[in-house]
Parts: C-alpha cells; sequence; structure tokens
C-alpha cells in the first residue's frame, strides 16, 4: 500500500536531535527536545488506532513527578492501559529513524496499518490530555497536527490528570459511553455513597478528621476540586494547589524519597484546620497518578507550613495494598467465594509489607514484578481480584469481569451480610479506577478502607507492621544503560564487576536485601537496600554505590 507522501514528507522534517528510548513511561526528556518526539508519537498513535478495531486510542503529555521543565508523551492502548510493548519498540524505533518510510511501510505489512486518508470508513480518535506544565498545551498542538494529517479524528480533553485519560479511553472503547469527568467522578461519588450506607453505618462520623491533599502544585488540584463538587466527603483541604512550582519539595515523589514535609505555598489554608482536629495527609505526583500518605512527626500540623527538614513517615504504595488486601480478604471471607486474589508488588516493596500479605493467608497470593505499572497490571489480571501497588505510590484494585458477576449474582440472591459485604466490595470496583492507578481514586479509596475498618487516624493503619530499616538513593552516572538485571529486578546481571559485589554482598549478609537498576524516566541509577540494621545497611549500600560509580563512571561536571 502506498503512503501518503504528505506524511512521509511530514514527518521526516520532525527529527529528533538525539536518540530517545520508549521509557517506564514513554519518552521523557526537557521540553525543548520534544516537539518532534511528540509529533512523530502522534503520528504513531494514530497508526496504533488503525491496526486495531477501536474507537480511540490515547495519548497524554506529562512527566508526571520530574521537574516543570521537562515533560513527556504516552501513548494509552484502546483498553485504557499502557501501550503495547511490541509498539513500545515500534515507538522508540520511528522517534529516533533516518529513514521512517521504511518503519511506517512495515506496519502495514505487519499490523495491517491502512495508511489512506482518503478512507470513507469510519476513523478512530485519538484522545488527548495534558498536565498544567507550560510546554504541555503547546506540544498537544502538534499531535493535532499529526493525527489530522492522518485523517483521524482528534479529541482534547485539555488538562486532566493521567488516569482520567485512561479511565476516557478505556470506557470510550468498552463501555461504548460518552467519556468524560462527569461519570468518572459519579462513578466515585456512587461508590462513597454506597460504603457510606452499607460499610461506614457505625463508626458515627468522626468530623474531625480532615483530610489535606499537597497536589504537587500539578494538575491533581483541578480533579480534586471537581471531587469536592460531585462527592460528599467532607473536609478536604488542599495544598500547592498552583501557587508553587510543579513537584518542588511536594508532591508523592519528593514526599516518598525524602521523608520530609513538603513545602506548602499557601499555607493560609492549612492554618483554618482546627488544632484538636485529626488530620490525614497525603501528596499527589505532577498528573496525579500516585498517592502517598504520610504522619508528621510534629504534631502542631499548623506551623509545619514553610518547614522543609521537618520528618515525616511515610505510608506509601506497600501500605495502600495492604489496607486493600485486609478489607478485600474480610468481605471475601463473608461471602465464602473461590475468588482468586492477587495482591502485585515490585522489589522496592518493603519485606515486612510482603511476609504481612502472605501472612494473610487464603485466597491472598503475593507475586513481585519488574517496574512499571503495566507489568503489573498484566499480573493483576491474572486474578479475580488483583490488588496491584508499587511502592511510590501507583496503583489500584482491578475487578474482572467474573468477579464483578459473582458478586453481582450474590445481590440478587441473598440478604443481610452477605449481601452487604458484595455490595461493599462492588463499590469498591467503582471507585477504584479500572484501567490505572490513579491518585484521585485511590484518595477516595483509602478514605472509604480506612472508615470500613473503623479507624479514625493514620497511626492504626500504620501500626498493622514495622517497616523494615531501609535506605533509597539515586546516583548520577555517565551511562545507566550498562547496568542489566534479571529475576524482576532483582539481580544485577552486568556490569559484571557489579554483579560480582553484589552477590558476594547479598551471600555475605543474607538478612539484606539490594536492589540497583536504572531508571526508565529520570538520568539515574536507583539503588535500594533493606535489612535489620540501618547502620549496617548504609556501610553495604556504600560499597555497591562506589561500585555502580566505578562501572558506569560518574559524570562529567
Ligand atoms: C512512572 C511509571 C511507574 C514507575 C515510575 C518510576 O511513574 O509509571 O511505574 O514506577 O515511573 O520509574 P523508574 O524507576 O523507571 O524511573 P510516573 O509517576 O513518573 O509516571
Amino acid at each position: 500500500m502506498t503512503i501518503d507522501e504528505n506524511i512521509i514528507c511530514e514527518i521526516q522534517n520532525w527529527k529528533p536531535s538525539q536518540l530517545f528510548s520508549y521509557g517506564t513511561a514513554g519518552f521523557r526528556a526537557r521540553a525543548n527536545l520534544l516537539p518532534p518526539v511528540v509529533f512523530r508519537c502522534g503520528i504513531l498513535a494514530a497508526a496504533r488506532a488503525l491496526s486495531v478495531p477501536c474507537v480511540c486510542v490515547g495519548l497524554m503529555i506529562t512527566a508526571s513527578h520530574n521537574p516543570s521543565e521537562d515533560n513527556g508523551v504516552k501513548i494509552i492502548e484502546p483498553d485504557g492501559s499502557m501501550l503495547d510493548e511490541k509498539w513500545e519498540r515500534i515507538a522508540s524505533k520511528l522517534i529516533n529513524s533516518e529513514n521512517p518510510r521504511e518503519i511506517l511501510q512495515e506496519l502495514c505489512f505487519e499490523e495491517n496499518v491502512c495508511w489512506t486518508t482518503d478512507s470513507k470508513s469510519i476513523r478512530p480518535a485519538v484522545y488527548v490530555g495534558y498536565d498544567s506544565r507550560e510546554s504541555s498545551e503547546p506540544l498537544s498542538r502538534l499531535v493535532e497536527q499529526a493525527v489530522k494529517l492522518m485523517g483521524l479524528k482528534y479529541k482534547c480533553f485539555g488538562r486532566v490528570t493521567t488516569p482520567q485519560l485512561h479511565y476516557f479511553v478505556k470506557v470510550a472503547n468498552e463501555d461504548g459511553i460518552q467519556a468524560n469527568k462527569e461519570n468518572y467522578f459519579q462513578r466515585l461519588s456512587m461508590g462513597w455513597d454506597i460504603l457510606s450506607q452499607y460499610a461506614f453505618a457505625d463508626n458515627s462520623e468522626s468530623e474531625n478528621v480532615f483530610r489535606v491533599v499537597d497536589c504537587a502544585n500539578g494538575v491533581g488540584h483541578e480533579a480534586m476540586q471537581d471531587l469536592t463538587h460531585f462527592t460528599k466527603i467532607d473536609n478536604i483541604v488542599c495544598v500547592n494547589t498552583g501557587n508553587g512550582e510543579l513537584n518542588k519539595h511536594c508532591g508523592a515523589d519528593f514526599i516518598q524519597k525524602n521523608t520530609v514535609f513538603p513545602i506548602i505555598s499557601d499555607p493560609f489554608h492549612i492554618k483554618s484546620i482546627p488544632s484538636n482536629a485529626l488530620v490525614h495527609f497525603c501528596s499527589l505526583d505532577g498528573d496525579a497518578d500516585r498517592l502517598v500518605y504520610f504522619i508528621p512527626e510534629k504534631t502542631e500540623y499548623s506551623s509545619l507550613s514553610g518547614s522543609s527538614n521537618q520528618r515525616v513517615r511515610v505510608l506509601e504504595g506497600d501500605r495502600l495494598s495492604v489496607l486493600a488486601a485486609i478489607v478485600v480478604k474480610k468481605f471475601l471471607d463473608l461471602l465464602q467465594s473461590n475468588l482468586s486474589v492477587g495482591v502485585i508488588q515490585t522489589a522496592y516493596a518493603n519485606g515486612a509489607s510482603t511476609q504481612f500479605l502472605k501472612d494473610l493467608g487464603k485466597p491472598i497470593q503475593v507475586e513481585c514484578v519488574s517496574t512499571g505499572v503495566k507489568h503489573l497490571e498484566r499480573a493483576a489480571r491474572r486474578y479475580d481480584i488483583g490488588i496491584f501497588w508499587e511502592a511510590n505510590g501507583h496503583g489500584t484494585i482491578l475487578f474482572s469481569e467474573n468477579a464483578k458477576s459473582f458478586l453481582r449474582k450474590i445481590i440478587e440472591s441473598t440478604t443481610g451480610q452477605k449481601k452487604n459485604a458484595a455490595l461493599c466490595l462492588l463499590a469498591l470496583s467503582s471507585i477504584a479506577n479500572q484501567a490505572t492507578g490513579d491518585a484521585i481514586c485511590n484518595f477516595v479509596l483509602a478514605e472509604s478502607l480506612l472508615k470500613v475498618m473503623g479507624w479514625q487516624d493514620l497511626v492504626s493503619w500504620e501500626s498493622l507492621y514495622q517497616d523494615l530499616p531501609n535506605c533509597y538513593k539515586a546516583l548520577h552516572v555517565q551511562n545507566k544503560e550498562l547496568i542489566q538485571t534479571t529475576d524482576q529486578e532483582r539481580k544485577v546481571t552486568a556490569p559484571h564487576s557489579l554483579s560480582v559485589v553484589m552477590k558476594n554482598l547479598s551471600e555475605s549478609n543474607p538478612s539484606y536485601r539490594f536492589l540497583v537498576r536504572p531508571s526508565g524516566t529520570e538520568n539515574i541509577v536507583r539503588l535500594y537496600g533493606e535489612g535489620p540494621s540501618l547502620p549496617t545497611l548504609k556501610c553495604l549500600m556504600e560499597q555497591i554505590e562506589t561500585v555502580v560509580l566505578q562501572a558506569c563512571g560518574t559524570p562529567e561536571s
């Protein structure tokens, strides 16, 4: 099939000045380097939409937790999940190619992409959304150009969170409904209302609980505002609503990695909270797909607003997994069901959380997979109910069709406790984003789960188990790609010197565990370790750090 020469010509005009690779969550770089990447991604998203029967695919412009001067682009599959791995490889090839004609032709033969723009048949759409970065809206106009050049429909949702766009794509394809923010929030609200009726009844709320949400000065603030409009959740106080810099000294990634209280750029909000209130603090990241909770060590929180070195204890993704698993199990035990439940973690999960989950026993099964939402999600979908969270706060609970129809049957055929348990589980499936991990949904989810457990403060949740002492480091090196891993990233296979040192250290210190891997979103190597004694751990990690720097080179100053 001949490809329209205009398409070839335009793609050739947009050639990136450096090599890019489709990383953990798409292409990311300084925003000024991205226009050619984004244009070519627009073409690729259109090609993906043409390769399968679908209503639409998605394209999100965001660099999530990365600094405000960065940006990024990622494509969303028709079912709302992350881009298929085969297409990730095609994306990297197309973005870097000197000869895009060849790759486009390959797509005709291998992926059935029909490139003619004069087709009378209904063309699918590319749904586009972007975060609050200054560079995002201008980049979206390049996607529009590319998608229209391909003869596809372009539908822009403007500023939305990444998980909202995943949701819009999923429901447009699978439920055939008009995807919009209203039905996104109505589902959340419906879930909360059902739980309020059937599961919260006996904990006379508490309206002394305040929920302080650090919005990372990102697009999550707009979604939180909509949430307060659509749901009956009381006492939500949003901070870092956009007066300060995106992700700078605030947001989920900053809190999780630094364990300090965020700098709050609009402290007047927090000062209005009564001094005797119980406060749930949590942080979203820049595109609101991650959520972590935290407990400040200092209790006079109203004086914390400007401080940057006040320590906090973080309740990260592992804790959300554990909370979800306990509640799901509690309801399932009432139903005496045979539904399978998997909890999926990565090697960053604290070993104490893994042990706690294993000790919960049937029906909970625990699995470890490589970093990246796509790996966790794929594993979670193998269970009737799949709970997945990365330690950094990405995650959700996925309910299979089998699980939902089982619950519906129980609701129709029983009464009393059993019926209520099924209603509550179905309500959880309406709250948890079924396309991908979502900080806004997870805020409602966590607040619901805490209420189901009857816990007003975060300490009850925290006290479930004690984290093993752990340590995280980000290392700047010359060439992070030299590091290769296997066994869900738990073993290093290259460089040889590093793999030998890590093997020896692990063998001589069996109660310690280490993880070294190149980040797929930043130009760093991530080091994680845990074990019974923090001083020993730090000392062992220093040895690893030295070898990483020797093997991968220290960056040129
Ligand atoms: C992205 C991915 C996550 C991953 C994180 C860090 O998150 O979606 O699955 O855990 O990057 O990845 P890496 O360690 O490879 O840098 P986000 O929130 O930045 O989109």
